[in-house]
């Protein structure tokens, strides 16, 4: 901190297409919090900047799915993410938004001086296009059969079945997802940041000043330093964002992660219209971007180039990304629906924010990828929370009621082993600050548990309940100690759990938490009035955790039934030529086509085989009217034995292709033949 005068701390800007989930909250906003909360009641003059980014391809595929505009999608996030970050105690300066009037224009200015002064490159290249929705299309716009599982809805950037990542060119059969259509390509001109211009200082200021960064994201930033650096195109053909300003770019817009992490200084302007250069163009401010593991190129690389392109700007000093967090054994989804809901987990678990906060954190991804699950939940809340600083507090708390009227009796005798224990306290508080001006956040929360620990030990070797029978000078003494353990706690939880603290702070009558009284050993003078204890923490049964537990396993089991109905069906056995060559397929045209009546599945039809003209029903009334049949070309099985089907006798079967979910479609020759072609 040395040598800052003020910190500005942003945190990654969730996309507004759907609510934040517990992995979100574990590896960006709890972290960003803490170090905030702390920084100030330090009382260094800091500034948290969020928002929700709202442009990007996704979030106008899902408009479209919903019939409805990507505004009314960012609407709707904007305001759900925005309150649960509220009900979490995400204590931002400002929590606005790219689709804001201010941010196109901060974004669009940006763009407009480096494109003056001519620090990107323009070039054509190919896109693939629909001539029919006359538009580019992105490669979430083009679906396709996945060639590695066959999946036929996969994305031309991915295929959501199996996994793997694609483009558009590996697809078979890809097309455009909006009109169906075939795809061309087209020339469209695009700008582009020339990163590889920049690899030289990158490289400098990265591996040589930032040592310090944590080893996962300076390991990231090396492999792509190492790998070499090639220019980015920073703009779009899509009709929802930041529309490129530059004549000429019409139907163009700022790429999404252009524009996104301009919205941390918009954000910024907009809280801060007549101060905000100073918290973005003195060196006298540190920078420090929180942000998860996918984000690193863009926040430390792309985004300083941007920066150091437009001049003035100040670089991060530091990104501390974390990792990711999985749920009970298993990647967090959102099209699987595998994920704690931030607002759901408030229905289930009323004002327990703090117990969230708490596990996110002792079980932080910060080195590596971690998993949540609700039995660790559970213990954690039950044998930590409750049982170590909820029960600590209360005792203290309860006895003081009971012996000293609730008021923090007088230190009569003080005994060595109050010493001491008063005597861990600072200890405690410096690890705490180190920890946390190093981003280890869960070993910070550790310490404060420590101290939790060393007071509920210290209580329960005192023994202030059996003591007052026949000293009750001693017993004072052990509850002065006890309660000025209480109000430290106070102090080292609340950057952690605000919640909770501020519940402590209540119950012990203090006005104000101040991160200086942390160690001391005398916060609450003899004789201060404390209030009636309150339960901090409330043990969770096994029941609520079997209920969180069977929600998962529901939405598992309604994903694999969704699963099952698409994939394709099994192999059959083996077989040899000869049982193939027993069936006569051949080629035959329909002449005659009408509903079985009092059926809704079945097509009489009178067809032509080149052999004869006979009868037969189909079970396609789903897929085709009779009209539709009426000329048709298609395939039967010639010599299957004549079965009479609602009372007509049916002399042969259509050969149809029937897709996982039951739609069928006729096979037919590519072009026509002679009816009764054979087919072998
Ligand atoms: N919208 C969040 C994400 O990748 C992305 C961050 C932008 S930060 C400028 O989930
Ligand atoms: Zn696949």
């Amino acid at each position: 901190m040395s040598d800052y005068k003020r910190i500005l701390v942003t945190s990654a800007l969730p996309y507004a297409n759907g609510p934040v989930h517990i992995g979100h909250l574990a590896g960006v906003y709890v972290p960003a919090d803490i170090y905030v909360r702390y920084q100030r009641m330090r009382g260094r003059e800091v500034l948290f900047v969020c928002g929700s980014d709202e442009h990007g391809v996704p979030i106008t595929i899902k408009a479209r799915q919903q019939g409805c505009t990507p505004q009314d999608i960012v609407d709707k996030y904007h305001s759900i993410i925005k309150k649960s970050f509220a009900d979490f105690g995400i204590d931002f300066d400002i929590y606005s938004r790219t689709s804001s009037k201010i941010h196109h224009e901060t974004a669009s200015e940006f763009f407009r001086k480096l494109y003056d002064e001519g620090k990107f490159i323009e070039k054509e290249s190919e896109q693939y296009y629909d001539e029919e929705a006359k538009t580019f299309l992105a490669d979430r716009y083009i679906v396709g059969t996945c060639p590695k599982c066959g999946n036929e809805g996969a994305y031309g950037d991915q295929c959501e079945k199996c996994g793997s990542t694609l483009s558009p060119e590996e697809l078979i059969n890809p097309h455009s997802a909006i009109s169906g259509s075939p795809l061309v390509k087209r020339k469209t001109k695009h700008w582009y940041l020339p990163l590889d211009r920049d690899e030289q200082w990158l490289r400098k200021w990265i591996l040589e000043d930032h040592k310090e960064w944590k080893v996962n994201v300076y390991g990231q930033c090396k492999s792509w330093l190492d790998g070499g650096l090639l220019p980015r195109a920073v703009s779009r053909d899509l009709d929802w964002g930041v529309p490129v300003p530059v004549e000429g770019a019409e139907g163009k817009v700022l790429y999404v992660w252009f524009d996104a992490p301009i919205g941390y200084i918009s954000n910024t302007k907009e809280l801060l219209p007549d101060s905000w250069e100073k918290w973005w163009k003195s060196e006298d401010t540190k920078l420090v971007h929180f942000i998860g593991k996918d984000n690193i190129v863009f926040h430390c690389i792309v985004f300083p180039s941007m920066l150091k392109a437009y001049g003035d700007f100040i670089l991060p000093d530091n990104v501390p990304a974390n990792e990711f967090l999985n749920l009970e054994g298993d990647k967090i989804s959102t099209s699987r629906n595998w994920a704690v809901w931030l607002n759901e987990y408030l229905e289930d678990f009323p004002g327990m924010q703090d117990v969230l906060r708490y596990v996110l954190t002792a079980n932080a991804p910060e080195t590596k990828d971690n998993d949540f699950t609700w039995k660790d939940f559970q213990t954690r809340n039950n044998s930590e929370l409750v049982a170590i600083y909820g029960n600590f507090v209360n005792r203290a708390v309860v006895l003081t009621h009971k012996y000293f009227d609730g008021k923090v009796p007088v230190n009569a005798k003080p005994e060595a082993v109050d010493v001491e224990t008063l005597a861990q306290l600072p200890q405690i508080r410096e690890a705490i600050e180190d920890y946390i001006e190093h981003y280890k956040f869960r070993e910070a929360l550790k310490e404060a548990m420590n101290m939790a620990r060393i007071g509920n030990k210290y209580i329960s070797d005192t023994e202030p309940w059996k003591v007052a029978k026949t000293d009750i000078d001693r017993t004072a003494s052990i509850l002065y100690t006890s309660l000025q353990i209480c109000a430290n706690l106070a102090i080292a939880f609340s950057p952690f759990l605000p919640f909770s603290s501020a519940k402590l702070q209540q119950m012990l009558c203090l006005d104000k938490l101040s991160w200086d009284d942390l160690g001391r050993a005398e916060i609450m003078p003899s004789g201060h009035q404390i209030a009636p204890a309150q339960l901090m923490f409330a043990k969770i049964e096994d029941a609520q955790i079997d209920a969180q537990i069977a929600k998962l396993q529901a939405s598992k089991a309604a994903h694999e039934a969704a699963a099952k109905v698409s994939a394709p069906a099994p192999a059959k056995a083996e077989c040899i030529f000869e049982d193939f060559e027993k069936m006569d397929i051949r080629t035959a045209t329909v002449l005659e086509a009408e509903k079985v009546p009092n059926t809704d599945k079945l097509l009489h039809l009178k067809i032509d085989t080149g052999l004869d003209v006979r009868e037969l029903v189909s079970g396609i009334a789903k897929y085709y009217t009779p009209e539709e049949m009426v000329g048709k070309q298609i395939c039967i099985l010639a010599n299957l034995k004549p079965r009479k089907i609602k009372g007509i006798v049916s002399q042969g079967m259509i050969l149809m292709a029937e897709q996982p979910d039951g739609k069928m479609r006729i096979i037919s020759p590519e072009e026509r033949l002679e009816n009764g072609s054979t087919i072998g």
